[in-house]
């Protein structure tokens, strides 16, 4: 089992934000800002690559959690950033976006 799995059933502890039945946000980490969420499905679904008309409804559940954790946290600008593959950075095989914020990004992002 992977270790956001892991994380998601509670085998492995995590500092969360927010929790549906279908998706837990929780802190990163090795945060890369001074707030730094990760949102995942609690489904194992590897990465963004694999959604498809079976499991894309996840990905509503996902933005509307980012929303909800918005306004939980009083965050008004933040980047939501999905790593699919290894050359796109990605090192957790387990569908995951990073909620950034509390700090100035770059556009483009290199
Ligand atoms: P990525 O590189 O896009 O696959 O991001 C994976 C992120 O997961 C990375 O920022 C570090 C974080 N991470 C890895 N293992 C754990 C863990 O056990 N707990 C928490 N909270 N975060 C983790």
């Amino acid at each position: 089992m992977c270790i956001f799995c892991k994380i998601a059933n509670g085998e492995i502890p995590s500092n969360k934000v927010y929790e549906t039945d279908k998706v837990l946000a929780f802190y990163d980490l090795e945060p890369q800002a001074p707030s730094h969420i990760l949102i995942i499905p609690k489904q194992h679904i590897a990465c963004a690559a694999d959604i498809d008309r079976s499991n894309s409804a996840v990905m509503a559940d996902i933005f509307e959690a980012a929303s909800e954790i918005a306004k939980k946290l009083s965050i008004d600008s933040f980047r939501l950033v999905n790593n699919c593959g290894e050359k796109a950075g990605q090192s957790v095989m387990h569908l995951h976006f990073h909620m950034l914020s509390g700090r100035d990004f770059a556009w483009p992002p290199g």
